[in-house]
């Protein structure tokens, strides 16, 4: 196999589909040496099937919103990778979303998926629906039209969509009213994230953020250092950013920035237990706004337009927001401002350029598909609960999700250690994930 002959063929076949063609080709960079030991693999064409996905729904949209005009939207379930469990990933509900950026995150689910762990596939799914300044009302309607397509595609054995950015709690709720009504039974295993009164697990809301935090602190303990006392940058004030901050200042930590589409919130003094409840307060709002935190507590937070978490002063950075959000300049300002270590809370959060400034300058890194697999991780726990009719305590499901980024971290060294002792983290997680899945699919056959 060679990266640049299969990438030619699907720049060829994929024109524009940059954030598929930038998650194919780091995957593929990582697992190439790896690759090429194993004839068996070329043999059956795994990486050519691997980034194909098996399937894509497209479908219609149509609600009315609150003027009584009609409103058509795009949604999309790309079925990704079946190999080692049935597909498993969020949905996604933002401007901008494309075939392009729901093929990379689900390309992206299926190692992360293979991390876990547990047996569960790839996809991820969404619309182009915008939830800046929609009612509660308008989310509803938009909610129930886009699963009168979906629930075709979806089952608790066959795919079993959860949040992302744009989905939450209240998002899976009304999803799954209308999946429930359209297929006339009980299923809760059909989406994870749902409220705890209903099938959902303890711990699954906080889940993506508290991993991130517990894997980052076995990538600091590696190197005998520690989250407590640390300075952390983190942008975003959605539901991954709001359990990442939880979790680090549970840990000592001092989280010294927040962000949104309109700039960053700087808090010199470190984020108070008021503010982090204050950010659920803003997510449900879909003012999309962070400067609203600087307005609800005037001389903690201060706002400064336009600007991104990577300019505050920190020891550790947490993108937790979406997609390239890290540049290599904002990589060049973070370690001019003597940042030592990233942490990739969000899918694919830093640019190629980025990542490649970081290792190149000592800066430790590691990967959104081993840092935030603990969302879906929990997810899958709350599969296990859903099958067997039980709900775990909160210990029981954070001993779990613990005892799993442990794993998800000794696999990334397993892989990813180098010549000199250090840990490249892209590679390790890229090629473990890469091994399990290639080995499933040679197992099943030519399919
Ligand atoms: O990117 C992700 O891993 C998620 N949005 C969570 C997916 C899930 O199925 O819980």
């Amino acid at each position: 196999m060679k990266t640049s002959e299969i990438m030619a063929t699907l720049q060829a076949k994929y024109p524009g589909e940059n954030e598929y063609l930038q998650a194919v080709q780091e995957v593929l960079e990582s697992v190439e040496e790896v690759y090429n030991q194993h004839p068996e693999f070329e043999q059956a064409k795994i990486v050519e099937r691997m980034v194909e996905p098996d399937r894509i729904f497209t479908f219609r949209v149509t609600w009315i919103d609150d003027e009584g005009c009609v409103q058509t939207n795009t949604g999309y379930r790309v079925q990704f990778n079946s190999a080692i469990g049935p597909y498993k990933g969020g949905l996604r509900f933002h401007k901008a979303v494309t075939p392009s950026m729901l093929k990379f995150l689900g390309f992206e689910q299926t190692f992360k998926n293979a991390l876990t762990t547990l047996p569960m596939g790839g996809a991820k799914g969404g619309s182009d629906f915008n939830p800046r300044g929609r009612s509660d009302a308008e989310i509803m309607r938009f909610c129930q039209a886009f699963m009168t397509e979906l629930w075709q595609c979806i089952g608790p054995d066959q795919d079993i969509p959860a949040g992302d950015v744009g989905v939450g709690g209240r998002e899976i709720g009304y999803l799954y009213g209308m999946y429930k009504k359209l297929a006339r039974e009980y299923n809760t295993g059909v989406l994870t994230g749902k409220g705890s009164t209903w099938g959902g697990s303890v711990l699954r809301p906080e889940a993506t953020g508290y991993g991130a935090l517990y894997f980052t602190e076995n990538l600091l303990h590696r190197v005998g250092k520690d989250v407590k006392g640390c300075r952390i940058a983190l942008s975003g004030f959605g539901n991954v950013a709001w359990g990442a901050a939880k979790k680090a200042v549970e840990l000592g930590a001092k989280v010294v920035a927040v962000s949104g589409p309109d700039g960053v919130c700087e808090i010199p003094g470190g984020i108070t237990p008021e503010m982090i409840d204050y950010m659920l307060v803003m997510r449900a709002s879909n003012r999309d706004r962070v400067e609203d935190m600087a307005d609800k507590f005037p001389g903690q937070a201060i706002f400064h337009a336009g600007k991104k978490a990577w300019s505050v002063k920190c020891d550790i950075a947490l993108p937790c927001a979406f997609q390239n959000e890290l540049s290599e300049a904002d990589a060049e300002e973070l370690a001019s401002n003597g940042c030592w270590c990233c942490c990739e809370v969000s899918n694919m959060g830093c640019q190629p350029g980025a990542i490649r400034y970081f290792q190149s300058h000592g800066i430790y890194f590691a990967p959104g598909k081993a840092v935030n697999a603990g969302g879906v991780a929990t997810s899958g726990l709350e599969m296990t609960q859903n099958a067997e009719h039980i709900s775990w305590s909160g210990k029981e499901v954070d001993e779990k999700l613990h005892f799993i980024m442990n794993s998800i971290h000794e696999q990334c060294v397993k892989y990813g250690t180098q010549p000199d002792g250090s840990v490249d983290y892209v590679k390790g997680a890229n090629i473990a994930g890469f091994m399990k899945v290639a080995t499933a699919m040679l197992e099943q056959g030519i399919i």
